[in-house]
């Protein structure tokens, strides 16, 4: 873990609205695990005593029809379907498949490569420019197509991901060359990042604050300097930031249009 976090025992602190749920089923895991794991080493203990050689003692090697051991077993189910179907599986339908809905949502690309994290705005008039891998180089590194209207009030970021507080943000996430995979623990989140396909990842941020980034699936030498930043802030901070950001990219924009012009 990068030192600047430092060092914490247990989960990292909750910070978006599904944290909670995720934090509450796995204390529930590792309750009924501890429970259970007290029960048969208690009754496993017992055994050895109870049934331990003794003068004149008769094993037996057949079945004795005893039923007895299928309740705790059929308790033991009973409790396991109740998570999967209770809690399990809706908890990854929110996660994984009610995507809120993009209008109401502040939508990112980002484009992983060995060993960074590139995030693609889409400016004011809210359409991604296109991407062209024959664009790419050092100083453009999603190789955004100059060429598309679209493109020019799109602003990129580097392993720094700003998104306003209280809003869903819905990450459309590619790679350029190997498998990375996006986790924000604060999030409680993770999601694969395939080359040639795009993975969508949502999360609502329920408090300001700066979170870790980190690949979470091996994916070269580079990969534990892979990390970056969320950066939450107030709708006005972030307003201010994205305003910036914006003339910035327009100002790039109409300095190559005339440089191109002029040669
Ligand atoms: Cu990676």
């Amino acid at each position: 873990m990068n030192s600047e976090y430092g060092f914490e025992i247990g989960m990292s602190p909750p910070a978006s609205t599904y944290s909670g749920q995720i934090d509450w089923l796995m204390g529930v895991l590792h309750i009924a695990m501890i429970g259970m794991f007290l029960i048969w080493g208690i009754y496993f203990v017992y055994c050895l005593i109870a049934y331990r050689a003794r003068p004149g003692g008769q094993a037996t090697y057949h079945q004795t029809g005893e039923k007895a051991s299928f309740i705790p077993d059929g308790i033991v189910l009973a409790f396991e379907l109740w998570l999967i179907l209770g809690f399990g599986i809706p908890i990854w339908a929110e996660l994984k498949q009610e995507t809120p809905p993009v209008e109401e949502s502040l939508e990112v690309v980002l484009v992983a490569q060995q060993f960074a994290w590139n995030f693609q705005y889409a400016g004011p008039d809210g359409v991604f420019g296109k991407r062209d891998v024959d664009q790419v180089s050092a100083s453009n590194p999603i190789g955004l197509d100059e060429q598309d209207p679209a493109a020019k009030d799109d602003f990129i970021t580097i392993n720094n991901l700003y998104v306003p507080v209280n809003k869903s943000v819905i990450l459309r996430m590619t790679s350029k060359d190997v498998i990375h995979d996006f986790q924000v623990t604060n999030f409680r989140n993770k999601q694969d990042i395939l080359p040639g396909t795009v993975q969508t990842l949502w999360f609502e941020p329920e408090r300001t604050g700066k979170f870790e980034i980190g690949c979470a699936q091996l994916c070269g030498l580079g990969h534990t300097q892979m990390v970056g930043n969320v950066w939450v802030e107030t709708p006005e901070d972030y307003k201010e930031w994205e305003q910036e950001q914006i003339e910035e990219a327009m100002a790039e924009a109409e300095a190559e249009a005339s440089d191109s012009a002029r040669s």
